[in-house]
């Protein structure tokens, strides 16, 4: 009979698994007598910017992206450290390798997040929640990590029910529940809206997700855009069909630095370009992906930000093709204004797969990958900050 139970479509079982304040409880492994303490981890001098808190300060508003200095006032007695990033690395590859004894189908999303297809596993693992269970005791007895699960239909919705179960929780929406789930949440909780749309919503009196749903078309199209308001409307109601291996390009790859002290020499300032365009370069490279152009920021003592970009001559990934389109921004800029900066960035944009194809012109801008690719291997083996060119 058409319509009966053979032809019902079963929803796929997502799991999207995020640990629990990650760098704060992997510092917590090394030293047990930070447990139960609020502890802030991030850069520590008068330009430091929070990382990541413990729960334990987060109840006194700290969070991460925020001013250090702004965290030690609003939590003086919070232990303020830098923390150790090989360490989180280490943690980070032993949490996915624990997750992929359960999947087959695991895609990390960054150092400690990863969606998981357990559509099907039923028969092994028992209802979702018994086996997100499983999960996260797996990880606790291995690793001594707190993970927490949302499950959804899909990503999307998997990814917005963690936030409800962290920390150190489960929680599962359903396909028929999702929207009613999403209604009363304010629309910057739905991954897709970032602050730009969230402030131009709210200057049409949009504020949720349910008034989003609720808002005509036409309103939706001139605010978000006539592509992207269908996109997101769908998503608001919680539809997405997005296959999990699915992997957004980026458009733009970057890395960016805060002096401690404004700094106003070029030397200096060409010394710090380069690190920044080998870190970018080395990105690049590892997510076998080439630019057209590249881009700097620059930030004034006042404040003032400038952004200045070029097309490179033909698209390529090497270090010095970066550093060299940098620095002639920044040459040009300063001309322009010789004041001294607070932050420099360095960006690539026009993200593309690599192409090996040679430039027509003599001026191979790939030419120097290879010798980026041997450094990147050096890199890899070493740390970071163990080679860097000379300046030519
Ligand atoms: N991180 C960072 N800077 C940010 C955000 C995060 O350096 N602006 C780092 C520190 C975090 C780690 O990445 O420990 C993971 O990021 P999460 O957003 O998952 O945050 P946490 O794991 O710390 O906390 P939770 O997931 O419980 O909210
Ligand atoms: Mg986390």
């Amino acid at each position: 009979m058409p319509g009966d139970s053979a032809n019902f479509e079963k929803e796929r079982v997502i799991f999207h698994v995020d640990l629990d304040a990650f760098y704060v409880e992997v510092e917590r492994q090394n030293d047990p007598s930070l447990c139960g303490k609020p502890v802030v981890i991030g850069g520590i001098g008068p330009r430091g910017v929070v990382a990541t808190a413990s729960y334990e300060a987060r109840k006194f508003g700290v969070h991460s992206a925020m001013a250090t200095t702004v965290a030690r006032r609003l939590c003086p007695h919070a232990i303020f450290m830098r923390g150790n990033h090989e360490s989180y690395s280490d943690f980070s590859k032993k949490f996915m390798n624990i997750l992929r004894e359960y999947s087959p189908n695991v895609v990390p999303v960054s150092v400690d997040e990863a969606y998981l297809d357990m559509s099907g596993t039923e028969r092994i693992y028992g209802q979702p929640i018994e086996a997100a269970d499983m999960i996260r005791t797996a990880v606790r007895e291995q690793i001594g990590l707190p993970a927490s699960i949302g499950i959804g239909p899909s990503k999307l919705v998997a990814k917005v029910s963690t936030e409800h179960a962290k920390p150190d929780g489960v929680f599962q929406v359903r396909q028929q529940e999702a929207e009613a789930f999403f209604a009363p949440q304010t629309v910057r909780n739905l991954p897709g809206i970032g602050p730009k749309a969230g402030e131009a919503l709210a200057k049409i009196q949009i504020t949720t997700l349910g008034q989003l749903v609720a808002a005509p078309m036409g309103s939706l199209r001139r605010v978000l855009g006539p592509n992207h308001a269908d996109y997101i409307r769908r998503r608001a109601q919680g539809i997405d069909n997005a296959p999990l291996k699915e992997r957004v390009a980026a458009k733009s790859i970057s890395s960016e630095t805060t002096f401690e002290i404004d700094v106003s020499s070029r030397s200096e300032l060409e010394k710090v370009l380069k690190k920044l365009s080998e870190r970018v370069g080395t990105r690049l490279r590892r997510s076998g992906l080439q630019a057209r152009g590249a881009s700097i920021k620059l930030r004034y003592g006042d404040f003032t930000t400038i952004t200045r970009q070029r097309t490179f001559v033909a698209p390529g990934n090497g270090d010095q093709l970066i550093y060299d389109t940098a620095n002639t921004l920044l040459v040009t800029a300063m001309r322009q204004r010789g004041d001294a900066i607070r932050l420099v960035g360095v960006a690539v944009n026009g993200l593309g797969e690599l192409v090996t194809q040679l430039s027509l012109l003599d001026q191979n801008p790939l030419a120097d990958s290879d010798t980026s690719k041997t450094l990147d291997a050096i890199r890899e083996r070493y740390g970071n900050e163990s080679i860097t060119r000379g300046l030519t």
